[in-house]
């Protein structure tokens, strides 16, 4: 018995050290929300964020047309799409914060000087980018085939606030910059704040002609998947930064990995033109914004 007591002790004072680094920078960074909970995951059930995707948007705005892709685009060039006139699937992807607790992220050139592996650097973008905050999928509901969509990278910021019918009180936002290199960042989604992916922006597309390399996907039904803070197996000498009640590992601590899915039933027609067939039909085609970022 007191062997147990003596080796928990040991385990939770190296988990403390291992964790210094990032604590000791927590004051000014805010990552303490982060590194408090991957110390006592289940400490604070009360106060923690709580990651849902919105499925009523998810529903209602996705397009499916034909899109003149440039070779400047920073999602062509990330996605090895060629560029040319593409047949894709645009969709909004909208993750919005419920739980009791701000998901604070702080910069990310902290988490880089860290070496938390919770951010890379986009050559493209000139910034970095979130690695694990989302899947996205496109699943034929027959076969269980699944396309992967154009996104790579992700920067968390409050966009928009939750509607009143979730029954949170407004609050003002607080996560509004991506940073870049050497110039300080703020990312998060506050509790009660939404951070919103429109359709037209960088990589918010799958494939569908076979132009980034994947199997052409076929005119029919089908359904996207969204998963916010997705879950994973750690491989040999991967972190586990938190993990759920069911044993998957996830990046981000939240008080229920249960609502973190959204799906959204699609048809892919045939000969859906530059106008495009989906609740967007018609919408502009825009000059991809790499970002929500304003940089
Ligand atoms: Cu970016």
């Amino acid at each position: 018995m007191k062997k147990i007591v003596v080796l928990s002790f040991v385990a939770v004072l190296a988990l403390a050290l291992a964790f210094f680094p990032r604590i000791k920078g927590a004051s000014t960074s805010k990552l303490a929300a982060v590194t408090n909970n991957v110390l006592a995951p289940t400490a604070k059930a009360d106060g923690l964020p709580d990651l849902i995707v919105r499925e009523d948007t998810l529903g209602q705005q996705w397009v499916v047309r034909d899109e003149d892709l440039p070779a400047n685009f920073c999602s062509v060039q990330e996605g090895n799409v060629t560029p040319g006139v593409r047949r894709i699937l645009r969709f909004t992807v909208m993750t919005g914060n419920v739980g009791t607790a701000d998901l604070n992220l702080g910069d990310p050139n902290e988490h880089i000087a860290a070496g938390d592996g919770l951010y890379e650097f986009a050559s493209c973008h000139g910034h970095y980018h979130f690695k694990n905050y989302a899947t996205y999928q496109l699943v034929d509901p027959n076969t269980g085939k699944v396309w992967r969509a154009a996104k790579r990278g992700f920067c968390m910021l409050d966009t928009d606030p939750n509607p009143a019918w979730y029954g949170m009180a407004p609050k003002n936002w607080q996560f509004r910059s991506c940073g870049r290199v050497g110039i300080p960042g703020n990312q998060g989604i506050s509790a009660g704040w939404t951070d919103t992916y429109r359709f037209t922006l960088g990589g918010q597309y799958f494939v569908l002609d076979g132009g980034d390399g994947q199997p052409v996907v076929p005119a029919g039904t089908y359904v996207i998947r969204i998963v916010a803070n997705p879950p994973f197996v750690a491989k040999k000498g991967e972190a586990c930064p938190q993990k759920d009640p069911n044993g998957f590992c996830h990046t981000l601590p939240e008080s229920n990995y249960d609502n973190n899915v959204a799906t959204a039933t699609i048809q892919i027609s045939d000969h859906p033109g530059r106008d495009g067939v989906g609740p967007l039909k018609g919408s502009a085609t825009e000059n991809e914004v790499p970002e929500h970022c304003g940089n």
